[in-house]
């Protein structure tokens, strides 16, 4: 789908959160692909600050409470846990509730707003340059995962059901490719080949989870690595953010999906796939960085799976995009034609990528 259209009053927006000054003006911010993420400006006695404003996206996110539930439960007890740190509004976000003291805004065409602080001094990146970056980033979603682990109260929502079911996900491609509402399937034999031709690898992780050797934990579910801010200064993964989807999971599913962005050096959505590739320096953190705060309380069989998970959750992400280009675009937000697609090659070259490299990939996490 493409981006909410701007013919919104951002000020007026801004103006439901109980946040001193006046409102300046706001921009696009970031690159996700579901939300519409602004920095807004507000200057209040002559000092100037930032926030971030959201919009929810309603199509996809059909409860934003439940959304909100879950963000809020998290940052209070992410919050208990920094309690003396000097730097503790830095390491986890704070909401700014609305006037009216609820959780978030909703505008007159019913849709969510939250607004968070804005976090200065700190920068989330597309692609990572520097080995290190991928494991100051690993280490931080390890540290959010190690810290939920003691999350009190009821299991948190699941406001995506089967969000990470990967079986599921190649289902609903085949419900697609049959239904080829758009008339694109034809153009997209070979990538609905390569995806049919993997089935097997679907449920390499929900088989293991139905066993019993993978547990459930509480996890971020979304860690592209530009959803951590990483400090300008000193470099440390600082804060983990974009929360929507926190919610039971696998451990797996986060290391896969920092796999799946920090190893190559070609961004997301690459025309050239052949410089898509395995950094292996950059895999290596990755594991080194996850394990330093996640290796406490990680299994075996968990450990075991890290390079896997990194094949599972490249090869998913592909299905989504492709399903996405079969049934109209959607869903992703997209900015040039066929970009779905284009996503989905990326992904499906990276897959190929790691395949070549697993048996490397899988020697490291041993050693
Ligand atoms: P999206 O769903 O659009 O990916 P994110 O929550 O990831 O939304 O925010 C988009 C970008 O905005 C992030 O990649 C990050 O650079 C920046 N950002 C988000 N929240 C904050 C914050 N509280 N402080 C500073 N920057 C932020
Ligand atoms: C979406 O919102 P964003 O851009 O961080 C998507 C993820 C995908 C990712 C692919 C709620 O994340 O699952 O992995 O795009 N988020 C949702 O870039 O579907
Ligand atoms: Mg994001």
């Amino acid at each position: 789908m493409t981006a909410h259209p701007l013919t919104l009053d951002l000020a007026a927006i801004g103006g439901a959160f109980d946040l001193p000054g006046t409102f300046i003006a706001a921009e696009r911010y970031g690159s996700g692909h579901i939300n519409d993420t602004y920095a807004a400006r507000f200057r209040h006695a002559d000092v100037e600050r930032r926030y971030i404003l959201q919009r929810i996206n309603p199509q996809v996110f059909r409860d934003a409470g439940a959304v909100m539930e879950n963000v809020d439960r998290v940052l209070a007890h992410l919050r208990s846990k920094l309690a003396n740190h000097p730097d503790a509004a830095r390491r986890a976000l704070t909401l700014v509730p609305t006037r009216n003291g609820e959780r978030a805004f909703r505008d007159s065409d019913g849709a969510t707003w939250r607004c968070y602080h804005f976090i200065g001094g700190a920068s989330s990146h597309d692609i990572l340059t520097r080995p290190d970056q991928a494991r100051q980033a690993a280490a931080a979603f390890g540290a959010f995962q190690r810290q939920l682990l003691d999350l009190p109260g009821p299991r948190l929502r699941e406001t995506l059901p089967d969000f990470h079911n990967t079986p599921r996900r190649l289902d609903a491609l085949a419900r697609a490719v049959a239904d080829d509402r758009v008339g694109r399937a034809r153009a997209c034999g070979r990538e609905i080949d390569f995806a049919l031709a993997r089935s097997t690898l679907a449920g390499e992780l929900v088989k293991r989870h139905a066993a019993g050797l993978l547990p459930e934990r509480i996890t971020h579910n979304d860690t592209k690595l530009n959803n951590v801010l990483l400090d300008d200064v000193t470099g440390e993964g600082l804060c983990v953010i974009d929360l929507d989807t926190v919610m039971p999971g696998l451990a797996l599913y986060d290391f896969g999906d920092m796999v799946r962005t920090a190893v190559s050096a070609a961004p997301e959505d690459a025309d050239d796939l052949d410089a898509i590739t395995v950094r292996m320096p950059f895999y290596a953190a990755l594991v080194e960085g996850y394990l330093s705060s996640a290796g406490s309380f990680l299994t075996r069989d968990e450990r075991a799976c890290l390079a896997l998970s990194g094949r599972l959750i490249t090869y998913e992400i592909g299905l989504r995009f492709l399903t996405d280009h079969l049934q109209g675009d959607v869903y992703f937000q997209i900015h040039r034609p066929a970009h779905n697609l284009i996503r989905a090659r990326a992904q499906f070259r990276l897959v190929e990528a790691i395949e070549a490299r697993l048996d490397e990939m899988n020697a490291l996490a041993k050693a």
